[in-house]
């Protein structure tokens, strides 16, 4: 066991409170800010914060200091936008390994100080990781929807020099925090675990979210707290929490469910409130009204780590250590295995589910329609396409790009940003189709909720399977396995037990997959073709269902289910018959979702 999660197995532990409030008080002015070494430089630096680790690192010392003093077990390096894309308006992208760093040593010798007066106490100190002053997710011109401010590469470069910066400055943990892009903070976690596994000094990572519209129960991008712990549970946590933007009032409810989802530690560190510039702090709660209400969070037991966020002083933090010391902390609650995704909401598929339709229509290949409308750029008509499936009982969509004619990674990037700014579409998961390894890439780059990849394969060998699921894993997607080895397409039952049980060992044994996260595809194969053999390829399919639900625990099965008719083109009438007896006798067997056209399948018992 780590020595952090040591002591949060014993207590509550303490956070530091705000940084900026306590450089503020300084009064420092430009030249200040600048000190020798950026005494010309060409842009203002009069508020660069981080700057100060390396021009004023005595004063950012003795500001860890105080909040040790005060009773922080854990002080948040002054790291917030020590990154290329931050400091970019500075014209300091180039600074970011180089102020996390010293952001980092400052925070260790303020340790080192206090140390000497406590021993016995432990002490850690958090490579603050800020969420850049650019999103990935949203907008960033009215008259372009698809526009966006960076992209996942840049910010996944940015965070991955920053985090080999407060490394090697001593963090003994790494806070992803002030959280309100989820597509950014996956890109964070994405560099930190690729670091992790090229080799870098593991530490324990947390994570930290902010919510501002608490009534609605959204975060800024629209995700809901469900949706957003969904995004980010691939990632191997020691915490996650909220802080910022709200006051403990705002953030309660937040907070509460937040704690009773996580099957992690918990962290919380409001702001003194909601900023009020009429005060003469600028914040309403003051070290008295502050730690009483969070000592009643830590009461019902929903807190394992508590701090402060803007307009909290060493004051606030040490009444606040004091308001929780005793208090057990919270315990972790055991979660089912069930499969999580998420859009803007979340969605669960329980063994109980009812049977998940994924929407078909947003594929290029199975639709001529939706591809005309892309081969001639009608992306707004497109999107109704999309629309249209949600509002016919699609609780997934699948998009598929792949047409010889098209850009394939260009056009899914386009769709799916254009996606993000509907949230009547965009409030369900998005699943990404493609038999092209840089188009899946280019969808899982450009989606905040949790994905599902389809598909991969044994087709080319373990190998690659191995490397593409291991990033899918990172990416954070859930994934569709279709049964396809070496050998070829699995069309018995024998061979579609023989590759899914395969795949399944590999994936849960050499990359720790969950389960809940594989999808296995058995392969829906076209029947009546004329073909003796082919007669049983439903029955096959069916079969096969029942045998991986059976075998094979955790895992999901999905199908094409449209692809079992293409005998009947251009008889509707028959081949909806087809696919409402077909999956009447899969959902049976235990098939848990089915691409299929949304709003178009016949009620079984209606058919003559
Ligand atoms: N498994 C997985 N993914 C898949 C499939 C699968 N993705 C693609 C496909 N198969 C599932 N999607 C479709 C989409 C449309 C149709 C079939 C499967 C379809 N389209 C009509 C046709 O081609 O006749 C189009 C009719 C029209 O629009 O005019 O049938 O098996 N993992």
């Amino acid at each position: 066991m780590t020595p952090i999660a040591q002591l949060l197995q014993e207590r509550i532990a303490i956070l530091d409170g705000a940084m900026g409030t306590m450089i503020q008080q300084r009064r420092l002015d430009e030249a200040a800010f600048r000190g020798e070494r950026f005494r010309d430089w060409p842009k203002d630096l009069k508020g660069h914060n981080d700057l100060l680790n390396v021009t004023q690192p005595s004063i950012i010392e003795d500001i860890h200091r105080q909040y040790l003093e005060a009773g922080a077990d854990i002080v948040e390096t002054n790291t917030f936008n020590s990154q290329a894309i931050s400091l970019a308006d500075y014209q300091m992208q180039n600074l970011g390994y180089e102020l996390s760093k010293a952001g980092a040593e400052c925070a260790q010798r303020a340790v080192a100080q206090v140390r000497t007066a406590q021993p016995a106490r432990r002490y850690f100190v958090a490579g603050a990781i800020g969420p850049t002053t650019r999103t990935s997710s949203i907008s960033t011109d009215v008259n372009n929807p698809g526009a966006r401010g960076t992209t996942y590469d840049e910010l996944v470069a940015a965070y991955a020099d920053q985090t080999r910066g407060l490394l090697d400055g001593g963090a003994d943990l790494l806070l992803v925090e002030t959280i309100f892009d989820t597509l950014n903070a996956k890109a964070a976690f994405f560099a930190i675990e690729q670091l992790f596994a090229n080799g870098v000094r593991q530490v324990p990572i947390m994570a930290s979210v902010t919510f501002i519209q608490a009534g609605s129960n959204r975060g800024v991008t629209g995700q809901t707290v469900e949706a957003f712990w969904n995004s980010i549970s691939h990632v191997p946590l020691l915490s996650v929490g909220m802080n910022c933007a709200l006051g403990p009032k705002e953030m309660r409810p937040l907070i509460e469910e937040l704690s009773r989802i996580a099957p992690v530690y918990v962290s919380a560190h409001p702001n003194a409130g909601l900023p009020n510039p009429l005060l003469p702090t600028g914040f309403p709660e003051t070290p008295d009204t502050l730690a009483p209400q969070l000592r009643e969070w830590a009461d019902s037991g929903w807190l394992n780590i508590v701090g402060g966020c803007c307009g909290t002083t060493p004051a606030h933090i040490k009444l606040l250590a004091e308001a929780v010391r005793g208090v057990t902390p919270r315990t972790i609650p055991r979660i089912e295995p069930y499969t999580r995704l998420s859009g803007l909401e979340a969605l669960t598929i329980r063994p109980d589910s009812n049977f998940v339709n994924i929407g078909e229509r947003t594929n290029v290949t199975g639709s001529p329609a939706f591809a005309k409308l892309i081969l001639q750029g009608k992306y707004e008509d497109a999107l109704s396409v999309a629309r249209q499936q949600v509002e016919g009982g699609a609780q997934i969509i699948d998009v598929n790009m792949d047409e010889g004619m098209l850009d394939s990674q260009a056009a899914m990037e386009k769709f799916l940003r254009l996606i993000a700014s509907e949230p009547d579409i965009c409030k369900v998961p998005l699943m990404v189709d493609s038999s092209k390894w840089d188009v899946l890439e280019t969808g899982l780059k450009n989606i905040q909720g949790k994905p599902v990849v389809n598909s991969i394969s044994l087709k080319e060998g373990e190998h690659k399977f191995i490397e593409q699921a291991t990033l899918i894993r990172r990416y954070g997607a859930a994934v569709v396995v279709m049964a396809f080895d070496e050998k070829g397409q699995a069309d018995s039952l024998e061979r579609k037990q023989e590759i899914c049980a395969r795949s399944y060992r590999i994936l849960t044994e050499t990359i720790g997959f969950r389960p809940t996260d594989i999808i296995f595809d058995p392969n829906v194969l076209t029947v009546a073709t004329g073909i003796d053999e082919h007669n049983n390829y439903a029955v096959n399919f069916i079969e096969a269902t029942r045998w991986i639900k059976q075998h094979l625990p955790g895992a999901r099965v999905s199908g094409g289910i449209s692809n079992v008719s293409f005998s009947f083109r251009g008889n509707n009438v028959v081949r909806e018959a087809m696919h409402s007896a077909f999956l009447y006798h899969a959902i049976k067997a235990g098939l848990d979702m089915g691409i299929v056209n949304a709003g178009q399948l016949a009620v079984y018992e209606e058919i003559p």
